[in-house]
């Protein structure tokens, strides 16, 4: 081969790989720094220590969190100890949270939570709540039926499927099917770096129910929360790495048609609506590099983010809280109750401020 032609071979290779490396830098947010924002009246909740990873609020008030995932390239304060569904009333004046207990049978050392969704009967009112798990680092959709007289979860099902491969978050619409987002196609952290820095779009949206599983939805660099509009018509899917919010019409077949894609410049993680104004909070990761390479000297800071008018052709994205890691890391989850606003992270505290 001639010298000239290697030495173009290797030019584009090397331009190659410095655009795959701008591009990653840009898709984690290498260098980005955010400028503080407070809000009123904060409370850390008591006794939430190792994550508060997913928040789901029921109309009464009533707040399930997710609390000690651990997941690979993450880090865990207490890898030990097993995860938790912890139980606040919004209501109360001093939040007091609790963890819930889960009935006999179910596999409690090996429970390791993720997102999670509710589901109401109208018939009954009976309380569903899906909890995506990854016991030894598997992916399943556990259904509970919360007790609420006397404050238990007892475990209906367990859900496993192929499709399923590595999921990261659910949206439950009905007491057993759900839309579902793998966020990534590998378990493996080498392998998800890869994937992600090569800027594969290998993730996507997949519909259970028991006699129909598909793949609805895809093309997402790193598909993660995944919620409901309040009307039920529509479905949001936050892309962290894309740093964009996909929004699809449901169909009365369940299939997803693409609507329009909001960009943010956030990390955003997981998604929630306000029952109310229709409004779309995320909690962020204003940083990625920070997030997966933890260093006690420079911790992963939170960023709350409010989309109003989202289905607008302007819709004004806001960052209602930010914070450097002085008081909450690595915020994934953002949920409003009234003026209440609850901020989740995946693996620190849990923070209530008033909006
Ligand atoms: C589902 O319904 C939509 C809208 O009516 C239609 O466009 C689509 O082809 C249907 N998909 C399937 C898989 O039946
Ligand atoms: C974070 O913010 C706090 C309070 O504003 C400040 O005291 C602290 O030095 C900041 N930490 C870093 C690492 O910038
Ligand atoms: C429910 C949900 O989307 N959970 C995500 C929230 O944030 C964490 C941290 O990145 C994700 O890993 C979860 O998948």
């Amino acid at each position: 081969m001639g010298a000239l032609l290697k030495l173009t071979i290797i030019g584009v290779v090397l331009a190659a790989l410095g655009d795959r490396l701008v591009q990653f830098s840009h898709r984690t947010n290498i260098f980005r720094e955010i400028e503080q924002v407070d809000l009123p009246n904060c409370q850390l909740l008591k006794g939430i220590e190792y994550g508060s990873e997913d928040i789901e609020i029921l109309p009464n008030g009533l707040a399930f969190i997710s609390s000690g995932l651990k997941y690979p390239g993450l880090v865990h304060f207490a890898p030990e100890k097993p995860g938790e569904i912890f139980l606040l009333d919004l209501n109360e004046e001093r939040l007091r949270p609790f963890s819930l207990r889960i009935s006999k049978g179910f596999d409690l050392p090996t429970f390791n939570p993720h997102g999670m969704s509710t589901y109401i009967d109208e018939k009954d009112d009976t309380v569903y709540l899906f909890v995506v798990n990854h016991p030894l680092y598997k992916s399943t959709v556990e259904i509970f039926k919360f007790e609420d007289e006397e404050n238990v979860l007892v475990h209906l099902k367990t859900i496993k499927h192929p499709s399923l491969y590595n999921v990261n978050d659910v949206v439950a619409v009905g007491p057993e099917s759900f839309y579902a987002t793998n966020d990534h196609y590998f378990t493996d952290f080498i392998m998800r770096f890869v994937e992600m820095f090569l800027g594969l779009t290998w993730t996507n949206v997949v519909y259970y129910s028991p006699g129909d599983v598909r793949q609805v939805a895809s093309g997402f660099y790193s598909a993660n929360g995944i919620t409901m509009s309040s009307d039920k018509t529509f479905i949001y899917v936050a892309d962290v790495t894309g740093h964009t919010i996909s929004i699809f019409e449901k169909h009365a077949n369940w299939s997803l048609s693409p609507v329009k894609v909001v960009q943010l410049e956030t990390l955003l993680d997981n998604l929630s609506v306000d029952p109310l104004t229709g409004d779309v909070w995320t909690g962020a990761h204003p940083n990625g590099f920070k997030l997966v390479n933890y260093n006690t000297k420079d911790v992963p800071g939170s960023e709350i983010v409010r989309i109003q008018n989202i289905h607008s052709d302007n819709p004004i994205v806001t960052t209602v809280y930010a914070n450097n890691g002085s008081v909450l890391q690595a915020s994934t989850s953002a949920v409003v109750y009234g003026n209440k606003l609850l901020m989740g992270t995946v693996f620190h505290k849990a923070l209530c401020c008033e909006l």
